[in-house]
């Protein structure tokens, strides 16, 4: 016989659960009770929406359900925008709460909601464990349902009676199943396309970046030569320091890399998930577009693809392979051009001596001082747009961006994730003032978990990106300006070191002595973001334009 909390947490280390992000609450104390006997590691935060986006980072960066808990009630609902990031963004994550007895509870409703409920429109897959024999097996089921394809949330409600009962059922033994392979015919109608365009043009998604794809695709892009660019979220799979990237597409339309996709007479889109803002508006009858995906695409009305092959990812760019060779009537001599022109731009922008800081000069700044395996991760600010758009990412998952859920408040506690599961690389975690203050208390959980962390707060006293729609939308400014605490003094408060950039030598010293420090660094960088406006809306456009 074992006690079914007990079982629970046996469950979860069967699923090579290590970690466990979250904070207790009276209805989890049996749960935590077995957590401290187990080989788990508890990672305490102070809210459990930070819990939720570690546990979804975790999860996106080893594709196994990252966990998290919260008690029932006020804990659990705050984990709501977590489940939303990780649904979303397909990132493997189980969320456990804690719930009153199910049986002769005696606190009338006190603090219960239907949590089970709450979870349904943003879980794959949400229940209430009702018997301590059901455990193993849903355990199992929402390890499962989590990391399979397309990955996101999972919820598993504990009620405190049935956490504290005793019971004979054991573990399940895990399973591996392989996933799906397309079908020949889809295979061989998307190769004989891609075999007679003229101006062929791969796409890299969101769902090109887990599994094995990687490697798949840098052969294939290597023995055909076809020229990429990615979505936001499909930055590293392809590395973009090569001389076949063809940017990002971090804007919907207007960009060097759109007069690319104009040019195309097949895009080839390999992980292409309608989550991500639109990386190009289709319009009807230009060119062939072929979804390479796990599932089918979700048409919209900017996405209609024409051709599909569907079925694992890594083994479609195999077989296409196995299909293809380069054709001689293959030309991509105004892609060349395109990525030229695209290289100065970025080259030009990365050399603004503006201070405070423009966005990218940051980029560029930061790219200077990492090492390619080194971890950048984003909340969301205008300063994301030219990270995708500038960032030169060499491997995936080497900049963690949300471009699904788009969030504040993910960019400090993805990046404590990226620190536990990278500890040899390092990680620096890029803020806007607004969100940073969504989640800085997590500072305390950084410093009391002794990882090694830069933490970048962009400082424009603003809800800067917001404020630029609104004034490129003709409304009058209003409601954007806040305050902000001393960040220096705020990160010492913590037990950090804090920093204030006064100058672009002095952030470009600070950021690489804070590299070369072990523990948390926190370095306030004024931004300027006056200029973004021109450059996005009319300068560039006018630069993209003008190629021929
Ligand atoms: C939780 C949440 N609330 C609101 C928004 C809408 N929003 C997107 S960016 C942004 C401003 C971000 O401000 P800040 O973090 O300071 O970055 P900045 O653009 O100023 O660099 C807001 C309010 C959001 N994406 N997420
Ligand atoms: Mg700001």
């Amino acid at each position: 016989m074992a006690k079914a909390s007990d079982l629970f947490v046996q469950a979860l280390e069967a699923e090579g659960a290590d970690h466990v992000f979250g904070i207790p609450g009276e209805e989890t104390l049996a749960l935590l009770e077995s957590l401290r006997g187990s080989g788990i590691r508890l990672v305490l935060t102070r809210h459990e929406q930070a819990a939720g986006f570690m546990a979804a980072t975790f999860g996106r960066l080893t594709g196994r359900a990252g966990v998290c808990l919260a008690t029932l009630g006020p804990g659990a609902t705050n984990l709501v925008t977590a489940a939303a990031y990780a649904q979303l963004g397909a990132m493997p994550m189980l969320m456990v709460t804690g719930q009153k007895p199910l049986h002769d509870s005696r606190q009338g409703h006190f603090q219960i909601i239907d949590v089970v409920g709450m979870m349904q429109p943003l879980t794959k897959y949400t229940r209430q464990l009702v018997s301590a024999g059901a455990i193993p097996a849903q355990v199992r089921e929402a390890v499962r349902r989590a990391q399979e394809e397309r990955p996101g949330a999972t919820h598993l409600e504990l009620p405190q009676d049935i956490a504290d009962r005793d019971t004979d059922a054991s573990v399940l033994p895990t399973v591996y199943t392989r996933r799906p392979v397309a079908e020949a015919k889809a295979l061989d109608a998307a190769a004989d396309a891609i075999r007679q365009a003229r101006h062929p043009l791969l796409m890299v998604g969101a769902g090109a970046n887990r599994k094995t794809t990687s490697n798949m695709l840098r052969s294939f892009v290597e023995r055909l030569g076809i020229p990429f660019f990615s979505t936001q979220m499909g930055k590293g799979v392809l590395d973009e320091g090569g001389a076949l990237w063809l940017g990002t597409a971090a804007l919907s339309d207007g960009d060097f890399v759109h007069r690319a996709i104009d040019a195309a007479d097949c895009i080839v889109n390999f992980g292409h998930d309608v989550i991500e803002k639109a990386p190009f508006q289709m319009r009807h009858g230009r060119r062939t577009v072929i979804h390479v995906n796990y599932f089918p695409a979700v048409v919209d009305r900017v996405y209609f693809p024409q051709l599909e092959v569907v079925g694992d990812i890594a083994n479609s760019v195999w077989e296409l392979g196995q299909r293809l060779e380069p054709q001689p009537h293959w030309d991509f001599a105004f892609f060349d051009r395109v990525r030229t022109a695209l290289c100065d731009n970025i080259g030009t922008l990365g050399c603004d001596g503006r201070f405070p800081l423009s966005a990218p000069r940051l980029v560029a700044e930061l790219e200077r001082a990492l090492d390619p395996r080194d971890i950048t991760c984003l909340d969301n600010g205008l300063y994301k747009l030219w990270f995708a758009r500038h960032a030169r990412c060499r491997l995936p998952n080497a900049l963690l961006l949300d471009n699904a859920l788009a969030t504040m408040g993910a960019g400090l506690p993805s990046a404590i994730a990226a620190a536990l599961v990278h500890p040899g690389r390092k990680v620096v975690a890029v803020c806007g003032d607004g969100g940073f203050m969504m989640n800085s208390q997590e500072l305390e959980t950084a410093v009391r978990l002794g990882v090694d962390l830069v933490v970048l707060v962009l400082r424009d006293d603003a809800y800067g990106m917001i404020k630029w729609k609104q004034a490129h939308d003709g409304f009058p400014a209003f409601g954007m300006d806040y305050g902000n605490p001393d960040f220096v003094r705020y990160a010492e408060s913590y037990g950090a070191r804090g920093h204030r950039a006064g100058s672009i030598d002095e952030f470009s010293a600070q950021l690489r002595a804070a590299l070369d420090t072990p523990g948390i660094d926190l370095i306030e960088v004024p931004i300027d973001y006056d200029r973004d406006d021109a450059l996005l809306n009319d300068e560039i456009p006018a630069l993209a334009a003008a190629v021929d």
